[in-house]
């Protein structure tokens, strides 16, 4: 027998089978952020600076220096990772040529290369208005700012942005998501919390105003606790936002790094989605803050993917990543993090469910307990190593000797 199949009759005494959740597991698409490929500095113009509430901390050499460098290194990560994949655009990563069109006029041609590439691989495109690093984010806000045109510029960005979304949905045949994140707040105590939230309501409704092709694009709203230069008050805060999806049925975007530190997203899921039509997940890892750190195989996103998988979300729930570290290769930090978040998705599947939940229903804590924490030795990473295999990609004591070859082969010489 080989290790596989010891794991599998393992969990087939615990009345979980590994075949389903190998079949599962190969049916849910990641969407991996491309920003994590260059620290967020996008393809507008070169030696953008990045601002606005986003810091990417670290200088790793072999920084991709055009769109085709960016592409190449995501084709590299994408070759090391196991099972569908998404990419997740932000309009920022326009390629514009010559043009000097400003992003409230962008248009889908701008992402043509983006598009024939998600066309190669035969995958589909995420995308997100960019609300920073731009001279019209005045005074740290956009579509919050009290000057009517500031607000104007950057509700048209929103709506220009639906639309290329809607035409990806459309090409690709795979709805777009585009999730709306705004910087704006106060670095100290605001003496009116009120008006800012009122001109949200107001610049969000303009911008959703336009029914689209529901087909083709959804909409999300992203909260968060603070940032760089807004921690005394976000103007989209997480009950603002829960209000808004509600009211108008709009996806939720939680970010594991937008809430207090001890907070985490697992108890979110059963309760928003009672109320709202869809989460986005922004998979991360705040370090004692929101800091972006590399997704890991952490108890909080365990916890996560289990409660996906318990309750059978996967129709509901959108995953996406983001993080962006600027310390570590750049590409393995992208095949590091979305391996491990696919990882915890088979935990989750990988867990017995049914057994579980009726110990919850018999009062049974005792044995609910000692089951929770007998199944954590099982041989999950055998069954891992049988996903990669089965996916024509590397396994864990493999895939790092892959990038080391094109960190000293391509990325060193850029
Ligand atoms: C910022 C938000 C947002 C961004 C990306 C680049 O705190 O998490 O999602 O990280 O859009
Ligand atoms: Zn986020």
């Amino acid at each position: 027998m080989n290790s596989y199949e010891i794991a599998k009759s393992l969990y087939a005494e615990v009345g979980v089978d590994t075949e389903a959740a190998l079949a599962q597991l190969a049916q849910i698409p990641i969407s991996v952020q491309c920003w994590q490929g260059d620290d967020v500095a996008g393809l507008e113009q070169s030696g953008t600076k990045l601002g606005d509430g986003l810091a990417a901390t670290g200088n790793y050499p072999g920084k991709p220096r055009h769109g085709d460098e960016l592409r190449a290194d995501l084709d590299k990560a994408f070759s090391q990772i196991p099972g569908p994949l998404r990419l997740n655009l932000h309009a920022c990563y326009a390629e514009r040529g010559t043009a000097t069109t400003d992003r409230n006029e962008y248009t889908v041609e701008f992402f043509n290369r983006w598009l024939d590439w998600a066309a190669t691989h035969q995958i589909g495109l995420d995308f997100n208005p960019s609300y920073f690093s731009h001279p019209n984010v005045k005074d740290g806000l956009t579509l919050t700012s009290p000057d009517a045109g500031v607000r104007q510029f950057w509700i048209e960005h929103g709506i220009a942005c639906r639309k290329i979304g809607e035409a990806f949905g459309k090409k690709l045949g795979s709805r777009s998501t585009v999730n709306v994140w705004i910087p704006d707040g106060s670095k100290d105590t605001p003496a009116d919390r009120l008006a800012p939230r009122e001109r949200l309501t107001q610049s969000l409704n303009a911008l959703f105003a336009e029914k689209l092709n529901a087909q083709c694009v959804e909409d999300a709203v992203e909260c968060k606790l603070f940032g760089i230069g807004s921690e005394s008050y976000v103007v989209g805060s997480h009950e603002f936002y829960l209000g808004y999806a509600i009211q108008h049925q709009k996806v939720l975007c939680l970010d594991s790094g937008h809430f207090h530190p001890t907070e985490t997203l697992a108890d979110k899921l059963s309760s928003t989605l009672l109320y709202v039509p869809a989460i986005l997940l922004h998979l991360s890892r705040g370090v004692r803050w929101d800091s972006d750190h590399v997704v890991i195989l952490d108890d909080p996103t365990k916890a996560v993917a289990e409660e996906i998988a318990r309750e059978n979300y996967f129709d509901r729930i959108r995953i996406g990543l983001d993080f962006f570290d600027a310390s570590i290769n750049r590409v393995a930090a992208w095949v590091t993090g979305t391996r491990a978040a696919k990882k915890a998705l088979l935990l989750g599947l990988l867990q017995p469910h049914a057994l579980l939940k009726k110990l919850d229903a018999d009062s049974d804590f005792t044995a609910r307990l000692a089951w929770m924490e007998n199944l954590k030795s099982l041989p999950h990473g055998w069954v891992w190593e049988e996903f990669c295999q089965r996916q024509n990609v590397p396994g864990d004591r493999q895939w790092l000797g892959e990038i080391q070859r094109y960190e000293r082969d391509v990325q060193s010489k850029r």
